[in-house]
Formats: C-alpha cells, structure tokens, sequence
C-alpha cells in the first residue's frame, strides 16, 4: 500500500544501478517515492536499461561533451530541474560536483557511499580498506555538500572484512548492506523524518544525529 503523496526522486547514475534497482523495488512495494527520471553520463550504464523496464524516463549527459565541469553541471542541473524533484539521490554517480550544483540541491540530495565515512572518502575504498587491515568496512548515507563525501552523514550500514576477501568479495558483501541502507534512509526523507538543519546537523524524527543511525541486515557471512 501507499504512504502519503510519494516524493519525486531524480537519480543520477553511472554504472550497474543496483542500487537504483533497490529504489525501484522500494516504490513497487509502496514505499512513498516516484522515481521521476534517471540520468547518467555514461550511455552505457546498466542502470538505464534497469530505469526502461520499469518505464522511468531516462537521459544520458556525457560529461566528454562539455569543456569544464561548470558547463556540464549547469545542464545537468536543468536536466534534473525539468523533473521538479525534491529529492536527489546520487546512486553510484562518479562525477565530482561543483559547489554551485551541490548548493542548489543542498539538504534534498543524498549519497552512497561505500565506506565508513569518515574512512575513505573518495574512489577505491575497499581495496583502500584492505590495505589498511580493516577488520569492518561499510557503507555511508550522507547528505552531499561541497566537500567530497564530507557531508553530514545519516545511516551507515557494517560488515566485517574476512580472511581471503579482495577487493571484489568486500565491494559485494558490501553492496548487499547498501541495497536496504539507501532506501531505508530514502524513506525516511519521503516521509519527512529526515532533514538537514539550517546549522548543517542531520535530524533524524526531530534529534539531531550524533553519530550514523547503525543499519545492518542479517549476514549469512
Ligand atoms: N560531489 C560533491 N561536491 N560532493 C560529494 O560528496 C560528492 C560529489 C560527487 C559524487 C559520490 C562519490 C562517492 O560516493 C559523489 C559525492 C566520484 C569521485 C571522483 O573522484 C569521488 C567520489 C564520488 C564520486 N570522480 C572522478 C572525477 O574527476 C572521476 C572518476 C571516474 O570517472 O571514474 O569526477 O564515492
Ligand atoms: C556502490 O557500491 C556505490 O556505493 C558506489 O559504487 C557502487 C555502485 O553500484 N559509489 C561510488 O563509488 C561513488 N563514487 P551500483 O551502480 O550497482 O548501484
């Protein structure tokens, strides 16, 4: 069953999308989101063949096309703008964003992010996570502002790192975590729970958030 007028959500992709294939799943099964459009700016990303079957319209904005970042962010943000969203969710995006994009969007655009933030910002994190004889790793939900996976983060998800993982066996039993964080911390934003303050503090059902809410579904191993 529906909850309430569902949010319209823009998602911004690059890759496989399975995480946008865990929103999707979460609007089929009621939860309060309309997916509103998927845009990528890789032609190829799975993700986009995903957004078809389930007729969300899609669009590809190939950031080889423009000359510098702010050109491409400023189409890229009329693209999203013609959706009227009130929320975006960077679901496996890999571009960096300027600070004029990510302050339009400031406290109604979400991340993924696979670690746990503040560990590892940036690109390669669970070979970085393995390097480093982590013996947990995970995943981060946070609100995105101009610094690189440096915003307020929400929900984190764990795992633990086991003998014999590399970095392909870590990145799955991670992104298993990521496919219950992103729509649980999605969900609460639709239903109006979640919010960044005015001062930049996340609140979570009115408190603010001292530490990530801990999500973590059961793991066979
Ligand atoms: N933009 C801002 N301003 N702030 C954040 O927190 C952002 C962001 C853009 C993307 C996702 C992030 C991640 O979860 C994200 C968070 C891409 C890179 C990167 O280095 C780093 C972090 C993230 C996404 N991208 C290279 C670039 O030059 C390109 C890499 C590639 O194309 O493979 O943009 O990890
Ligand atoms: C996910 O692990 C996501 O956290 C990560 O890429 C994967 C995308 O998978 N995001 C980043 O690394 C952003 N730089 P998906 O396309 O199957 O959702």
């Amino acid at each position: 069953m529906s909850e309430g007028t569902p949010l319209p959500v823009v998602a911004l992709i690059s890759g496989g999308g399975s995480n946008l294939q865990a929103l999707i799943d979460a609007q089929l099964q009621g939860r309060p989101i309309q997916l509103r459009a998927v845009i990528s700016n890789q032609a190829g990303a799975f993700g986009l063949e995903r957004a078809r079957r389930h007729g969300i319209p899609t669009e590809v904005l190939s950031h080889r096309d423009y000359p510098d970042r702010d050109a491409f962010d400023s189409d890229l943000s009329a693209l999203i703008d013609r959706h009227e969203p009130g929320l975006v969710v960077l679901a496996g995006f890999m571009r960096i964003l300027t600070p004029a994009f990510v302050n339009r969007y400031l406290g109604r655009m979400l991340n993924i992010h696979p670690s746990l933030l503040p560990k590892f910002r940036g690109l390669h994190t669970h070979q970085r996570a393995l390097d480093a004889g982590e013996r947990e790793h995970g995943a981060s939900v946070h609100f995105v502002t101009a610094e690189l996976d440096g915003g307020p983060v929400i929900a984190q998800a764990r795992v633990p790192v086991l003998a014999g993982d590399d970095a392909e066996t870590l990145a799955a039993r991670v992104l298993r975590q990521e496919h219950i964080l992103y729509p649980t911390a999605v969900h609460w934003f639709a239903r109006g729970r979640l919010r960044l303050d005015t001062d930049g503090r996340p609140r979570l059902d009115g408190e603010i958030l001292t530490e990530p809410r801990r999500i973590e579904m059961d793991q066979g191993s």
